[in-house]
């Protein structure tokens, strides 16, 4: 049995558990709730940055999600995660690099205000990270997204609807004013991939494509 070190309000996190699903490795994984901030977790002893999610395979500490994800796409008998062809991995792996930045720079927005003294919050460093994610949904609007692969998708899917719901969660950017085509692509993604549901984070506003 492997064992997933996550939290659920992570975006990363809820990643790997949707590429855990889409690969049909859900039931041969424990999932440990962790608290990133807690001085003595096991998750820091296996994984000194101390971030999540970890994924644990006979005592061998697998990290970042990237690396989770390579993992998982080369241990699952059928994966849609990482497409074969050469020119289309690098270009899924750097659409999926796009959406981690967008998650990266999500996330910083939040440390700013949870991680310093009120009066040290540094407004303009919240703008250039928002600047990245307002760019980043500038650019997928530039395509009109469609979501087209059923309960198939890739790993830059998967971020994408992460990246789209941590937004709504946390609030960093109102991604509609920037990229409106993304409602269409996160409606059809969400009736088509099975875990989109049961991962949400919990207290996440009601959206039409939320109602399972
Ligand atoms: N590049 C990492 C990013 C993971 C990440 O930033 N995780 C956040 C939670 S979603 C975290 O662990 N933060 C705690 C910390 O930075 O100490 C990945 O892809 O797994």
């Amino acid at each position: 049995m492997m064992k997933l070190f996550t939290a659920g309000p992570s975006p990363f996190g809820r990643k790997i558990k949707m590429a855990l699903d889409v690969v049909g490795l859900t039931d041969n994984v424990e999932l440990v709730a962790v608290d990133t901030a807690a001085p003595d977790s096991e998750n820091r002893r296996l994984n000194p940055l101390g971030k999540i999610p970890t994924l644990i395979v006979d005592d061998n500490a697998i990290f970042d999600s990237r690396v989770i994800v390579d993992y998982l796409h080369h241990n699952a008998a059928n994966s849609p995660l990482i497409p074969a062809d050469n020119a289309a991995r690098t270009k899924i792996l750097t659409r999926t690099a796009l959406m981690d930045g967008i998650l990266d720079a999500a996330i910083l927005v939040v440390y700013e205000s949870r991680m310093r003294p009120e009066d040290k919050y540094v407004d303009s460093f919240v703008e250039y990270q928002r600047g990245k994610i307002i760019r980043s949904l500038a650019m997928l609007e530039a395509e009109t997204p469609v979501y087209s692969k059923g309960a198939a998708p890739d790993i830059a899917d998967i971020t994408l609807a992460c990246a789209i719901d941590y937004l709504d969660f946390r609030k960093q950017v109102n991604w509609r004013d920037h990229a409106p085509s993304l409602e269409r692509w996160i409606t059809e993604f969400a009736a088509s991939v099975p875990s989109y549901h049961p991962s949400l984070p919990e207290g996440i506003e009601p959206a039409p494509w939320r109602t399972a």
